[in-house]
């Protein structure tokens, strides 16, 4: 008997084989992972000999253009045609297909075959084949098995863009989700020649002048409650405005408060609209499932990442920070 996955990777090598335009899209706002498996693939069924086109809604994040043939990654809205002219349509790392950020392109034409690559566990399978492994560290992680059944050779530059999303997504294999599959795939990928050290000097390189200031004005109001172990900030619009900074600023900050030994969750609190306070919630313990907590403010999310939205607005009061 031949398993679920087994069948979608037979009929995925089949499709891959035969098909000869390719459209290959991650998501927005990309990261190491989104943008390693695109290219990943792309330099691949290139040398299958197939004719593809690399995309992504977003600019991706200079600290990527190491990445071999990054400046080959274009912006969907300026290559319809070829989105048009696709068999098979691969979206990479893309927990839904809204994130791929091009329903707005096809909106009056028919779809092309719609291969759906992804590790998040909440994905809808919205493609025609699907290989969603939630076990899995990454995207990657899955385009390195595809690549292997296509009898490809992973080179150097593929084996840099596959590790760089292996990287990214375990947190430089720190999370949970690295495995001895995950570490016995990065030994392979490092005897092939993967830049693991640029790899390393790249993502160490994502803040920005803003986002630092911001973090530092948060990090100085930081709380801990010690009888649910919660440590807590808060942010403002006018901390913001401040720094020049935006919301997409904050991400990172509530995981680096669990960096706390005895913090069992972070929860971070940022002003939103004129009475919109959201609360962010992260744990890094298996026994914690925030999502109920987030539930009980009528938010919601995973078990170890969620949030919730209140209305209201932060305030310091006599030095003390409240929710008005
Ligand atoms: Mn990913």
């Amino acid at each position: 008997m031949f398993s679920k996955v087994e069948i979608q990777r037979n009929r995925l090598k089949y499709l891959l084989k035969k098909s000869d335009n390719f459209f290959i899209i991650g998501h927005v706002k990309p990261d190491g992972d989104s943008i390693g498996s695109t290219l990943a693939l792309t330099i691949a069924l290139t040398r299958l000999g197939k004719n593809v086109t690399p995309a992504c809604a977003d600019k991706l994040p200079n600290r990527y253009d190491f990445l071999p043939q990054s400046q080959i990654i274009k912006k969907p809205s300026d290559v319809t045609a070829a989105l048009t002219s696709a068999n098979i349509l691969i979206v990479v790392d893309c927990g839904s297909f809204h994130l791929a950020g091009i329903e707005n392109l096809q909106s009056n034409r028919p779809l092309p075959l719609l291969i759906n690559i992804d590790h998040h566990h909440d994905n809808p399978r919205y493609g025609t084949i699907n290989l969603v492994e939630d076990k899995r560290s990454s995207t990657a992680e899955i385009v390195y098995d595809i690549i292997k059944m296509l009898e490809v050779e992973i080179d150097e530059q593929i084996a840099t863009c596959i590790l760089n999303g292996i990287f990214v997504d375990t947190d430089s294999f720190k999370n949970p989700n690295t495995s001895i599959k995950t570490l016995r795939i990065t030994s392979d990928l490092l005897s092939r020649g993967a830049d693991l050290a640029q790899i390393t000097s790249s993502n160490l390189k994502d803040k920005s002048l803003s986002t630092l200031k911001l973090w530092g004005i948060t990090l100085a109001r930081i709380k801990k409650n010690k009888r649910l172990g919660i440590i807590s900030t808060a942010v403002t619009n006018k901390d913001l405005k401040r720094c020049n900074a935006t919301y997409d600023d904050l991400e990172g900050i509530s995981n680096f408060l669990n960096s706390v030994p005895d913090a069992k969750t972070s929860l971070v609190l940022s002003e939103r609209s004129d009475n919109e306070i959201k609360g962010s919630l992260r744990t890094l313990h298996d026994n914690i499932d925030v999502s109920k907590l987030a539930a009980t403010l009528g938010g919601g999310g995973h078990k170890k990442a969620a949030g919730f939205s209140i209305s209201g607005r932060i305030a310091n009061e006599g030095g003390k920070w409240r929710i008005v």
